[in-house]
Order: C-alpha cells, then sequence, then structure tokens
C-alpha cells in the first residue's frame, strides 16, 4: 500500500479522500491555492503545499506545480478527487512518468472514454446497448442531413469532446440539421478545441441513471447497483436516489451484467461509472466516467463498501476482496447537494460562515469542509455541503431526511437548503414520479 497521497483537490472531496488514507494508515499530503490557505482540507492533512494563486486554472489545474508538490514531499501516489484533473489523460500519464501512483485507471482508458464516439463504439461492440445514431463524427451539413433523416427526428448533436452538456443541439425539423451543425461544431471547438460532433436519437422524457462499476485490473469487475440522477439544473446534479424509484427489476438485472461484462472486457482497473438514459424500461449507455463521482457515498451507503478505500487498493495493484454475490442492497438512500446558492435565483453566495451545525444521528452522513467562521471563497464551484441520508425504504429515508434538512444551520450565506426542503415535499418527488426536465420544467417554475 502506498506511504503518502497526494490529494490534488479541495473541498468536501478532499476531506474524503483523506479520512480513507488516514483510516489506511497513509499520510496524505494537501495541495491548495493561495485562497484556500485555511481550508478544512488543508488543517486535517499531515503536510500541505500551496501551488498557486486563487484562479483554478493556476493551482488546481496547474500540472508542473501538483507534480512537483508530490516530488518534494516524497508522495508515492496522487489521488485526484472529481472535477480539475480527474479525467485528463495527460495528467495521469505524466504522474506515472515521474514514478507516481495515480488513483485511477490507466491514461488510455481515460483517454478513450474521454472520447464520447469511441466510448460508445466500444461499448456496443461489448454488448451495452446505447443510444441509436451516427457511427463516427458527422463530416459535413450533407451527412448530418442523411443522417437525421435515417435516424429519424429529434435528433440530438453532440461534442465527441464533450459531456455535461456543453456544445448540444437538440434537432426537431429538417430544415434546421445544417444551422445546428455549424453551431454545435462551432461550440464544441471553442469549449473543447476538437470541432468533431455526432448524433443521436433525441431521447424526450428519459431518467439519468448511472450504475457504479469497480474493477481491479485483473479481471475482477462488480457493480455497485445504480443511482437515478435526473433531478438536475442546468447539468449541475441537485439530489441523487438510490436505488431509482423508477426502474424495471428485469431491466436492472440484465443492464448490471452487461456493464460488468464490458468493463471486465476492456480491461479497466478502477472505479467507473456508465451513464444511461431510460425511457420505456429501456437503458441507453451515453458516456462513462473513469473517476469517483460526487454522489459516490449514496451507494456506500445502500452497500456498505467503502469506495475510496477500494480505489486505493486497486490503485496499488490489490485483487477485488468481493465478487458479485457477496455484494447486497440494504434500504435507500439520498444526497441533496447543499450549495453556497441563493435557494431561487441560484446566485452565488460566497462569504463568511457564521453558526454551523450539521445533523447527525442514525442514517446521516454529512460530507463537508465547512466550519463556522470559514470564508467560502467565491473562485470555485458552490457546492459547500452534501447531506446524505440512509432509510430501510424510500419512505423511512424522506422522513429522515426532512429531519436532517431541518436540523442543518448554515449561518451567514444563503443555501440551498431551503429548496430541497421544498423538493423532498412535492407530490411528484414523493411519489418518484420524474425525468430529467421535471426540476426545470416543472418543479422551479412553481415556486
Ligand atoms: C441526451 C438527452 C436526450 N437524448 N441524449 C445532457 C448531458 C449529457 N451528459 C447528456 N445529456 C443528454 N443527452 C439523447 N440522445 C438528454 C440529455 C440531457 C440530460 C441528461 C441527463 C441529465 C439531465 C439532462 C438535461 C438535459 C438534457
Amino acid at each position: 500500500m502506498f506511504d503518502k497521497v497526494l490529494i490534488a483537490n479541495r473541498g468536501e472531496i478532499a476531506l474524503r479522500i483523506h479520512r480513507a488514507c488516514r483510516e489506511m494508515g497513509i499520510r496524505t499530503v494537501a495541495v491548495h491555492s493561495t485562497a484556500d490557505a485555511d481550508a478544512m482540507h488543508v488543517r486535517l492533512a499531515d503536510e500541505s503545499v500551496c501551488i498557486g494563486p486563487p484562479a483554478a486554472a493556476d493551482s488546481y489545474l496547474n500540472m508542473p506545480a501538483i507534480v512537483s508538490a508530490a516530488a518534494i514531499t516524497g508522495a508515492d501516489a496522487i489521488h485526484p478527487g472529481v472535477g480539475f484533473l480527474s479525467e485528463n489523460a495527460q495528467f495521469a500519464e505524466i504522474v506515472e512518468a515521474h514514478g507516481i501512483a495515480f488513483i485511477g485507471p490507466t491514461p488510455e482508458h481515460i483517454a478513450r472514454m474521454g472520447d464520447k464516439i469511441i466510448a460508445k463504439e466500444t461499448m456496443q461492440k461489448l454488448g451495452v446497448p446505447c443510444v441509436p445514431g451516427s457511427d463516427g463524427p458527422l463530416r459535413d451539413g450533407a451527412h448530418a442531413a442523411a443522417m437525421a433523416r435515417e435516424i429519424g427526428l429529434p435528433v440530438l448533436i453532440k461534442a465527441t469532446a464533450g459531456g455535461g452538456g456543453r456544445g448540444m443541439q437538440v434537432v426537431r425539423a429538417m430544415d434546421e440539421v445544417e444551422t445546428a451543425f455549424a453551431l454545435a461544431r462551432r461550440e464544441a471547438k471553442a469549449a473543447f478545441g476538437d470541432d468533431r460532433v455526432y448524433m443521436e436519437k433525441y431521447l424526450s422524457r428519459p431518467r439519468h441513471i448511472e450504475i457504479q462499476i469497480l474493477a481491479d485490473g485483473h479481471g475482477n469487475v462488480v457493480h455497485l447497483g445504480e443511482r437515478d440522477c435526473s433531478l438536475q439544473r442546468r447539468h449541475q446534479k441537485v439530489l441523487e436516489e438510490a436505488p431509482s424509484p423508477g426502474l424495471n427489476a428485469q431491466a436492472r438485472a440484465d443492464i448490471g451484467q452487461r456493464a460488468v461484462a464490458a468493463v471486465r472486457d476492456m480491461g479497466y482497473r478502477g472505479v467507473g461509472t456508465l451513464e444511461f438514459l431510460y425511457e420505456d424500461d429501456r437503458f441507453y449507455f451515453i458516456e462513462m466516467n473513469t473517476r469517483l463521482q460526487v454522489e459516490h457515498p449514496i451507494t456506500e451507503a445502500i452497500t456498505g463498501i467503502d469506495l475510496v478505500r477500494q480505489q486505493l487498493q486497486v490503485a496499488a495493484g490489490a485483487v477485488l476482496p468481493l465478487s458479485q454475490d457477496e455484494i447486497s442492497f440494504h434500504g435507500h438512500a439520498i444526497e441533496c447537494r447543499i450549495n453556497a446558492e441563493h435557494p431561487r435565483s441560484f446566485m452565488p453566495t460566497p462569504g463568511k460562515i457564521g453558526d454551523y451545525h450539521a445533523p447527525g444521528g442514525l442514517g446521516v452522513r454529512v460530507d463537508s469542509a465547512l466550519y463556522s467562521g470559514y470564508r467560502v471563497p467565491p473562485h470555485y464551484d458552490s457546492m459547500v455541503a452534501k447531506l446524505i441520508v440512509h432509510g430501510a425504504n424510500r419512505n423511512e429515508c424522506l422522513l429522515r431526511l426532512r429531519r436532517a434538512l431541518g436540523e442543518f444551520v448554515i449561518g451567514g450565506i444563503e443555501t440551498t437548503i431551503a429548496l430541497h426542503s421544498g423538493l423532498i415535499a412535492d407530490d411528484c418527488f414523493i411519489n418518484g414520479d420524474y425525468d430529467i426536465h421535471w426540476l426545470e420544467k416543472h418543479y422551479l417554475p412553481s415556486l
């Protein structure tokens, strides 16, 4: 096992990784920008290194500074966390070239799944159902029009280097195809420096379901069930739950097996998430994430498996200690992402935290780097806490979540706690009756 891990991240996820390391007897190195000198992840770590000014591009994305920090402190591994450099194949390659272990998949697997066309092609070949669409990139406007006719309207044009919803164009009429193609290509070029785009059938009312995978690179692969991430605003997840309240049991069992088989065939190592759209009892693969995810705690709650500990172990070359039939699913878990934002306008609300009181009790977990007197800096993502609640069933989980949200005090700034309290009291949410558009198209406008 590693002796010392550098955690190339900040906030709650840096704490989460630090906690797993501490429990495993691994020393930790925090890195931080000048804006984060007083951050909790710096306070908890055994050592810390300042890696640059506030802007993420100069600090948490600064590869030479991070690799130098690892070399200076003698760290033998780097955990990239989520976001930032966590899916940067070049970073993984540089880290390994310095004789430091990258806690994640190989650079080749990160790069393959980072190209959304290659990812789909790979999964399709390995028996995972995908959204019908173009086989490769769209060559020109005429090719786009021909594909749209073949697939059938409506269609969606997406960036090959994309993900996260940037640069997507819905096409609802044939006379829009060429303009949409040109626009998608321009946006893809601007956002990713890669103008390749592809086309898919547009699914109008799907749920967003993701399957958690854990693989050791020695041929042992398990899935840890699904998470329903349909509740999003502007492609930012708001609340996630596991299991999904809207799945067909047969479809669930089938997709779990297919996902495991595909990931085994790829020779993948690490944690990974296969993202699907789910409509009319069918799964359609769209993307694979090759990193730990923000919402991983709900999977930990229902399986009892520490995903970060597993991630460290497989990165160090260990064989998975569990087989699929040793994994069992217990009850229901929900995560609320609490942001430093106004609960109606979603304007960011950085500033100084006054009173701070986190809820507790049976089945309640709070992952947060907040403390009373901390200043939430304006430079980064606005998520400041995750409230994760587990219950024997969905109803118990909801009652407990209502109780826990009521106890949570984050003084001094506005947060989205009030949004969550309202959301979980809504009949559609209570009935699990929602898709990817419900929050933005029905719930938020009704406030
Ligand atoms: C889609 C889709 C409908 N049909 N693909 C948005 C983010 C990116 N990861 C995939 N996205 C979508 N892909 C097809 N073929 C609808 C979306 C989408 C969406 C997906 C998940 C969660 C929220 C969403 C909100 C709008 C659109």
